[in-house]
């Protein structure tokens, strides 16, 4: 048997060479596991005479604890080797330049139904959605447009053929038809606005052949006009942030309501531009009326118990008003230098100042 200081020499010498955690283990092993050479000689304790155990006994032990440490201290060393490399490997440089990943933004006719969206929730109106291929009869038949209006003539509807008799399918020429379809749908009260997509065969700087409505309705018992006009004064306050916003009701016509008002708003000049509110001159911004019995009737309401007003609004114009485009048909051309620089952030989607009622 080697003396207790001759072991530990040699494991001492096993422990350093030892060059991973796995050579290292089998040192440990060699010399105290159960098979060890140390605790082979820890063994030969029992079999001593006392005296000799007495003399031998901190020796073996010392040996026994001097190779635990030295193998202790190896293995903390070879951990923090193998953490250092793996931070070394591993490191970020997070001074290299990164590839720009383009954002998109939010479209101002988005970010306009948005905004509409929230004011109109605040004072209790739903969003109601309907196709954009319509019949004859929601777009036009129930909504008292007569054969010979002229809105139906052939150079404003697109028409979609068929092949088949009758009258074609069209592409709605206003939301009017989804108040139809929810009129048709649910009871009384109904307070909803009508966002959407809508067509006309028409092209200029002012018009392009698809463009944006919202519409709203109303349908209750003892709708006047007063909550007409309520209701267009406190949208249109909080949807252009301003208390100085001054309506104007002119009579008109639309085949749909009876009577029937074109609503002007009052502008002003800010730094050689009309901007809305104040008083210095009047633009029309909103068709309105109080919905016809004839429309409440071919709805299967009875015209003498429900009654209720609408109104109609280009959204796209909304748009150019609050956010001084001047170009409609920028509006639908994609380019990316056009949407970066009128459109919106996606995480700042409604950002009005103040909903309504605030
Ligand atoms: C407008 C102007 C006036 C309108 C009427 C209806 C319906 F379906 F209830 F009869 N929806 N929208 C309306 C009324 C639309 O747009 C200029």
């Amino acid at each position: 048997m080697p003396a207790p200081d001759e072991l530990v020499t040699l494991y001492s010498d096993k422990v350093a060479k030892a060059g991973d955690l796995a050579a290292l283990d089998a040192v440990r092993v060699e010399a105290l596991g159960k098979q060890g050479e140390i605790t082979q000689l820890l063994k030969t304790l029992g079999k001593m005479d006392p005296d000799t155990r007495k003399a031998e006994g901190p020796k073996i032990q010392g040996a026994r604890m001097a190779v635990a440490d030295a193998i202790e201290a190896r293995k903390a060393a070879l951990e923090n080797e193998a953490l250092e490399a793996r931070l070394a490997s591993e490191k970020l440089d997070l001074s290299l330049p990164v590839d720009e990943t383009p954002l998109g933004s939010v479209h101002p006719v988005s970010q306009v139904m948005d905004e509409l969206s929230e004011i109109f929730a605040d004072m209790g109106f739903a969003v109601a959605e309907g196709p954009e291929i319509e019949d004859d009869w929601h777009n036009f038949e129930a909504l008292n447009i007569p054969e010979a209006h002229p809105a139906r003539a052939m150079q404003d509807t697109f028409y979609l053929a068929t092949g088949e008799e009758g009258a074609p399918p069209v592409l709605r020429t206003h939301t009017s038809p989804v108040q139809i379809r929810t009129m048709m749908r649910e009871q009384p009260p109904i307070r909803i606005i009508a966002p959407g997509r809508v067509y006309r065969s028409d092209s200029d700087a002012t018009h392009t052949p698809m463009f944006h409505q919202v519409e709203g309705l109303v349908i209750d018992r003892n709708i006047h006009m007063g909550h007409l006009k309520w209701t267009l004064e406190t949208f249109l306050k909080a949807f252009f942030e301003r208390d100085d916003i001054v309506l104007r009701l002119r009579p008109s016509y639309f085949p749909f309501t009876e009577p029937s008002a074109e609503v002007d708003v009052g502008w002003s000049q800010v730094k050689g531009r009309r901007v809305v509110g104040g008083s210095e001159g009047w633009m029309e911004v909103l068709g309105s009326g109080m919905v016809h019995p004839k429309v409440i009737a071919n709805c299967g309401l009875d015209p003498d118990v429900w009654q209720g007003f609408a109104f109609g609004c280009g959204i796209d114009r909304l748009a150019m008003l609050k956010y001084g485009m001047d170009d409609l048909r920028a509006f639908f051309d994609g380019d990316l230098r056009w949407l970066k620089h009128y459109g919106f952030g996606m995480l700042d989607t409604p950002t009005l100042s103040a909903g309504v009622g605030a």
